[in-house]
């Protein structure tokens, strides 16, 4: 249903990308908004734009939300913060799917998203649609809002699918679910049901392309109203995609149609299944295949996910500084065959790091730790991989250096969050790539 915001009271909670925009938008509409963040306005950045249109409380605890007739939350803000004393909750996912008059192609699951995102996108363009990408890849949903688009392809998080409520995607896709953010969502229960919202208001007009992979993205099929397609790298596929001899075998009842991988440059079996789903996705949304897949050609890929960032002296130095999670982790560490030299800590976000031993203990030269994860990450891993403790990231590199072989991998994937020692993934990748940069040429340091 359409949203009249004229003169409500709105507490727009956190100022960072999603809350910037959620002021701007309430306020366009007529509201009065209250834009709240915990941080001083020195470490906000630049407020000029919102103090036109908002009123502002920053540097002090977030306002009480019970006078207000919505709160728009920050996906970062857990709902505990605000949930039981709001009237009404909307996250800036809801607010513009409320405003969008195209139809929304959703993505989510633990990992592939923002490649699966891109690669949507890349598609339905190359079909020849007008189609755009946002949300959790880095800007607002609402950015999206009266933009000349056919189709609007939205990357969602688990945190962002809290706060909807009628969030009604034309085809969703769900890649995969292994444990992650089970800080914030206090168990993997928890973490599975915000994923299954994307799927909750869907009808069966509309589509849901899931893994038959994944056990748990499986059992979400029971969960939704909407066709589903299927893709999957292990069986045949009789709505949906599988991989048959180079070739995405896609199929509708009906129609059958190969098409070529030769193309398609990314690494690794994660990737292959983010092309099944995105192909799925674009020819769900419209989108002919044969032209949507020209979108494999110049397809390199994102940045701090599996990235080749150097070759020196014989040893590929990847940056994987997105793989926050251990599935993540899994997956990249899955993509190399040769002798690994891990690099893995940071913040932890209440996983069991576990799982990460049997791969590390047939693939990986020796692990190097850093954060404040290492000592949990130690303990985990003790016994299956020589250890070392590096602490920072510069002298992981260091010692990376002094043991990769040539024909090994160095590979930064560290299953953790970024925030004990960097801003974001994005600027642990980056020190990653300068000090790899920073590796002499000649002989070893
Ligand atoms: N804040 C508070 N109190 C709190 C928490 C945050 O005041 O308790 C304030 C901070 O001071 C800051 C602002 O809220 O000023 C930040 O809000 P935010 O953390 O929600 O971040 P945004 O800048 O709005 O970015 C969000 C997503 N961030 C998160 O979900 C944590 C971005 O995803 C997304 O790209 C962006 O909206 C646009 O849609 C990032 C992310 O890390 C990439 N996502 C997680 C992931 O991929 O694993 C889910």
């Amino acid at each position: 249903m359409k949203l009249d915001l004229h003169a409500q009271r709105i507490l727009v909670l956190g100022l960072g990308i999603s809350g910037r925009a959620a002021v701007r938008f309430c306020a366009e509409r007529g509201a009065r908004v209250l834009a709240a963040d915990e941080r001083p306005a020195c470490a906000i950045g630049d407020l000029g734009a919102i103090e036109a249109c908002a009123e502002l409380s920053v540097g002090a605890p977030l306002p009480d939300p019970s006078g207000f007739d919505l709160v728009v939350p920050s996906p970062g803000i857990a709902p505990g913060r605000y949930r039981d004393r709001a009237r009404r909750v909307m996250g800036d996912l809801e607010l513009a799917f409320r405003a969008l008059s195209v139809p929304i192609v959703a993505i989510t699951g633990t990992n592939g998203k923002s490649t699966t995102t891109r690669l949507v996108e890349a598609m339905l363009r190359a079909a020849g649609l007008r189609a755009e990408a946002a949300g959790n890849i880095g800007n607002s949903a609402l950015d999206l809002v009266g933009r000349p688009l056919d189709v609007a392809v939205l990357e969602v998080s688990s945190f962002q699918l809290e706060t909807v409520e009628e969030f009604r995607p034309a085809v969703s896709v769900i890649l995969n679910v292994t444990p992650d953010h089970i800080d914030r969502h206090g168990g993997l229960p928890a973490y599975i049901e915000a994923k299954a919202r994307i799927l909750a208001r869907q009808r069966p007009e509309d589509t849901a392309v899931l893994s038959a992979d994944d056990r748990i993205v499986r059992e979400l099929a029971a969960r939704t109203r909407a066709r589903v397609r299927w893709f999957s790298q292990r069986e045949a596929i009789a709505d949906g995609a599988c991989v048959d001899a180079g070739a995405i075998v896609l199929r509708e009842p009906g129609s059958t149609l190969r098409i070529s991988l030769e193309s398609f440059a990314l690494p690794g079996t994660h990737n292959l299944e983010n092309a099944l789903a995105a192909l799925i996705a674009a020819q769900s949304i419209g989108a002919a295949p044969a032209l949507a897949s020209r979108a494999f050609e110049g397809f390199r890929g994102l940045p701090h996910r599996t990235e080749l960032v150097r070759v020196r002296r014989g040893v590929r130095w990847v940056n994987d500084s997105k793989g926050t999670n251990v599935g993540a982790a899994l997956r990249s560490l899955e993509s190399f065959s040769a002798p690994i030299v891990w690099i893995g800590g940071g913040k932890d976000k209440a996983l069991d790091f576990r799982p990460l031993a049997p791969l590390l203990a047939s693939r990986a030269r020796a692990a190097i730790l850093i954060g404040e994860a290492a000592p949990k990450l130690a303990e985990a891993l003790a016994g299956s991989v020589a250890l070392r403790e590096a602490g920072t990231l510069e002298r992981a590199v260091a010692m990376a250096d002094d043991l990769a072989q040539p024909g090994d991998v160095v590979l930064l994937s560290p299953a953790c969050a970024s925030f004990d020692q960097f801003r974001s993934y994005e600027e642990r990748g980056d020190r990653f790539r300068a000090a790899v940069a920073g590796l002499d040429e000649g002989g070893r340091r």
